[in-house]
């Protein structure tokens, strides 16, 4: 970080469920934009993570699309030729992420056919979109995030997260890391005795092993790369995804 420009991969989730209504009044399809670095595990996605907290705008996107982001994601959006109107950011409505947890979405690639919206409390404003796309497989974050979501009920209820949200999604295998096997962040979770997203000092250590080997020593296990190394194939996920208009690139 603070080397340069770090290019993400945006990736839009259609709103399909429980849509709010100043979003559905619109009358235009409309997507929870989540910045990511690792495009490619999309097939693993579970759900996606929103700061409570937070402020978000949705905004007029191109091709006549909604995008729902932060307010600085849009500004940065609007200078990337992502906006309806060049270099500006048209705000159709302003919403809380506690009103966006919830929502349900469809997703690129991954298994399930409608994911929804959870809390996380890490989420950071000033990074990416403020929207996080959640896969517990390789993400020592989100394995940690949506399991006290499962185990804490009194979580759920505190942000008003249905059970069917939550209890029916599981980690799904998408790639083999040599020594950590095809779970590689709930392994290393289970080795390294993390708690709860609270354990901050083992999360973070968990994590620099984790997506290190993942993405130059990780083989994917699904799709059409199928065999391939990971570094060999994020740009290539990151091009199928964009063509199809399911994923715009973001740099910040
Ligand atoms: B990555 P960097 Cl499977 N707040 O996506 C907190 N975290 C955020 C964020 C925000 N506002 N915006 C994006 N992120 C996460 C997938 C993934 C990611 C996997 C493995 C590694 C990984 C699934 N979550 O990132 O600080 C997103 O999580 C490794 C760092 O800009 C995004 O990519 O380097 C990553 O952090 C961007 O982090």
């Amino acid at each position: 970080e603070g080397v340069g420009p770090q290019e993400y991969t945006a990736i839009k989730m259609k709103i399909v469920k429980n849509m709010p209504e100043k979003i559905r009044v619109l009358g235009k399809p409309a997507f929870l934009v989540a910045a990511t670095l690792r495009p490619e595990t999309m097939y693993g996605q579970t759900n996606c993570w929103i700061h409570p907290s937070i402020n978000y705008i949705a905004h007029e996107a191109i091709n006549g699309e909604i995008f729902i982001t932060t307010r600085r994601a849009a500004l940065n959006m609007a200078y990337q030729g992502l906006t309806q109107n060049q270099n500006e950011v048209t705000i159709v409505a302003e919403i809380s992420g506690q009103e966006l947890i919830g929502i349900g979405m469809e997703s690129p690639l991954t298994s399930y056919q409608v994911l929804y919206a959870l809390p996380m409390l890490t989420i950071k404003e000033d990074k990416g979109t403020g929207i996080v796309t959640s896969v517990p497989s390789d993400s020592p974050d989100d394995f940690v995030a949506l399991r006290d979501l499962k185990t804490k009920q009194p979580f759920r209820q505190k942000f008003g997260v249905k059970d069917e949200m939550v209890l029916p999604f599981e980690a799904i295998p998408i790639v083999e890391v040599p020594g950590l096997g095809n779970l590689s962040a709930p392994t290393i979770c289970e080795k390294y005795k993390i708690q709860s997203q609270n354990d901050a000092d083992k999360l973070k250590e968990a994590k620099d092993i984790v997506y290190n080997k993942g993405f130059y020593d990780g083989v994917m296990l699904v799709g059409p790369h199928k065999g391939k190394k990971i570094s060999d194939i994020k740009k290539l996920v990151q091009k199928e995804l964009t063509d199809v208009n399911q994923a715009c690139i973001y740099m910040e």
